[in-house]
Parts: structure tokens; sequence; C-alpha cells
């Protein structure tokens, strides 16, 4: 299928400012000519923007930037479901908050084309919180609860047909919050930690979950934060935590994902060119979805990508 890139150039789900630099950052790393050499038609929709909101009212006075957040939900929804039915969509961050309006769209397709929605979310962080919940104020620490219908978003449009807990899962996970933790062994998610990955390896999990998906006829959106890598071959984060996966395992992680054929969309969210080493992080995540669409080691071009 087509690539079709979305840029989503959002700063103001987290408090660093550098993420909308966050397209621009893929765009000079070569992430299209990269999809090209592997033999996908590519079109890049551009970067989307809001108009100036008006302001929405918060119950929870910590959290900051709703109304705008409110108002990329909207955007990305919209322009989100429109690719889907058009190709292979390629949400480029922006903050993780683009994942409330990314994965809406792809749920308002999936309802209309009546398939199931399957989730992974390769992330340090759990991003379970709601905007009740959350203690930082930081709206891309709650994606996942919108996706899976919890209460506490009436400031946003009603998610299009919340994916149940069961077709959810979080992979690299090694920081939650302890309102975050309650709240998730409320449910049915797979939670794969770091511990879980340490000790039965990156790929037996992912198996298990891929399966659920193939045997359900799923539609499969990632989720890539770059946080899901460790900061030593990935710096350009503001939300570093050590302990993450290492370069072989993400690729690993990505070369499943290519051989099961399952997945239909990604995002990738939280890349600060700003903190990044001379693009370092930036080729790395564009490397990552050249596994993901196909690149093989053994094929793997003589020519640098440094
Ligand atoms: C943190 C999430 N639990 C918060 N931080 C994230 O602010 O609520 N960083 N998602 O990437
Ligand atoms: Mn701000
Ligand atoms: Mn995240
Ligand atoms: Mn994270």
């Amino acid at each position: 299928p087509t690539c079709i890139l979305i840029g989503a150039p959002i700063d103001t789900g987290q408090k660093r400012a550098g993420c909308l630099m966050g397209p621009a950052a893929y765009r000079v790393a070569g992430l299209a000519q990269s999809l090209v050499e592997l033999g996908h038609p590519v079109e890049d929709w551009g970067d989307l923007s809001i108009p100036v909101p008006d302001p929405v009212s918060s119950p929870n006075p910590v959290v900051h930037h709703l109304a705008e957040t409110v108002a990329w939900t909207r955007a990305l929804a919209e322009q989100g479901r429109h690719a889907m039915q058009k190709g292979f969509p390629i949400f480029m961050g922006g903050d993780h908050s683009l994942s409330l309006g990314s994965v809406a769209g792809v749920a308002a397709h999936a309802e209309q084309i009546g398939r199931p929605l399957f989730v992974l979310w390769l992330d340090a962080h759990s991003d379970y919180h709601t905007p009740l919940t959350t203690q930082s104020g930081n709206l891309h620490g709650t994606p996942v609860a919108y996706i899976a219908g919890r209460p506490g978003f009436d400031a946003f449009p009603p998610f299009p047909a919340p994916v149940p807990t069961r077709r959810i899962c979080l992979y690299g996970i090694r920081s939650v919050d302890a309102p975050e933790h309650e709240a998730l062994l409320q449910t049915d998610m797979t939670v794969c930690d770091m511990r879980v990955l340490d000790e039965r390896g990156i790929v037996a999990p992912l198996r298990e979950f891929l399966d659920k998906v193939r045997a359900e006829n799923g539609l499969l959106h990632v989720s890539l934060d770059v946080d899901f890598l460790d900061p030593g071959i990935a710096p350009a984060v503001g939300t570093t935590v050590p302990g993450g996966t290492t370069f072989r395992e993400a690729h690993l992680v990505m070369e499943h994902l290519h051989e099961s054929g399952l997945v239909t969309s990604l995002d990738l969210v939280e890349l600060n060119p700003f903190l990044d080493e001379r693009g370092k992080t930036a080729k790395l995540m564009v490397e990552l979805v050249g596994s993901l669409m196909g690149r093989k080691v053994f094929d793997r071009p003589t020519r640098s990508f440094g």
C-alpha cells in the first residue's frame, strides 16, 4: 500500500519545547526516500495545523494546553480516518498526545469496515492517565486511557469504538505512576514491562500478541515512542528512562512486525530534535521504520546511514 506521511508538529502534550521539529527531522533524515527504496509508493501530505482554539475549562488545574490538545485530536482523527482509506498512514510527531487523534481516526475506520482494532504501544511509559488523574498535567501521558474508553475525557470528542483492553499491548514499559498502576491492574491489558522482556526475550510475547491479532483478522496500530529505545542509542527525547530496548531488540521487533503483515498504521512520537546528537535518533527511527517496512539485515545496503 501507499505510505502516507502526516506531520503533526505538536509540543503541547508536555513541557519541553522541541517535539514540533519532529516531522522536519524525519524528512531531513530521509524517511520518504528510504520507503521508496524499499519499493513503497509514498505520499507526503505535509504538516497538519490547528486553528487558534477556543478555551476549554478543565476540572483538573494542573492540566495545560487542553484546548490545543482537543483541537489536534480533532484534526488528526479526521486526517487519520481519511488516510486509512487511502493507504498506510505514518503519523510523524510531535509528542505522544498525537495518538489521541491518530488512533481515533484509525478506530473510526476500523469500525466502518467492521474489523477489530488492536494497538501495540512501544513505550517506556503506560500513558494510562486521564485528564482527571494526571499529576504532571502533561496530556501525552493519557492516550492509552482515551483509546480504551476510560472516563475523564469530557472535553474531547467521544472516542469512536473504544478498544477493549484485551486488544491493547504495552511493550517495553518501565515507568508507571501509582494511579496508572492501580487502574491497569483492573484491566486485562497485556502489559509486557522490561522485566518480562528481560526474562522471556523480546520476541515471544510479541508473537503471542500478533497471534491474537491474526486470529481475529484485526487491524494493528503501532505507536512507537522514542523512549521505548535505550537512551544510549536514542538520546533525543524529553523523558529518557534507563533500561530501554537495544538497537537489535528494537529492529527485531520491527522485523517481526513486518513479517506478520498485520500492521496497518504507525505513530512516530516524542522525538525532540533539539536534544539530538547530529540527527542520530532521527536516523535510528527512520531505520526502524525501514525494518518495519521490509528491510532485512542481510539485504541492508553497505552504504552507511551515519
Ligand atoms: C508520566 C508520563 N507518567 C506523566 N510521561 C510520559 O507525565 O503522566 N513520558 N508519557 O513520555
Ligand atoms: Mn507549552
Ligand atoms: Mn508515550
Ligand atoms: Mn514514553
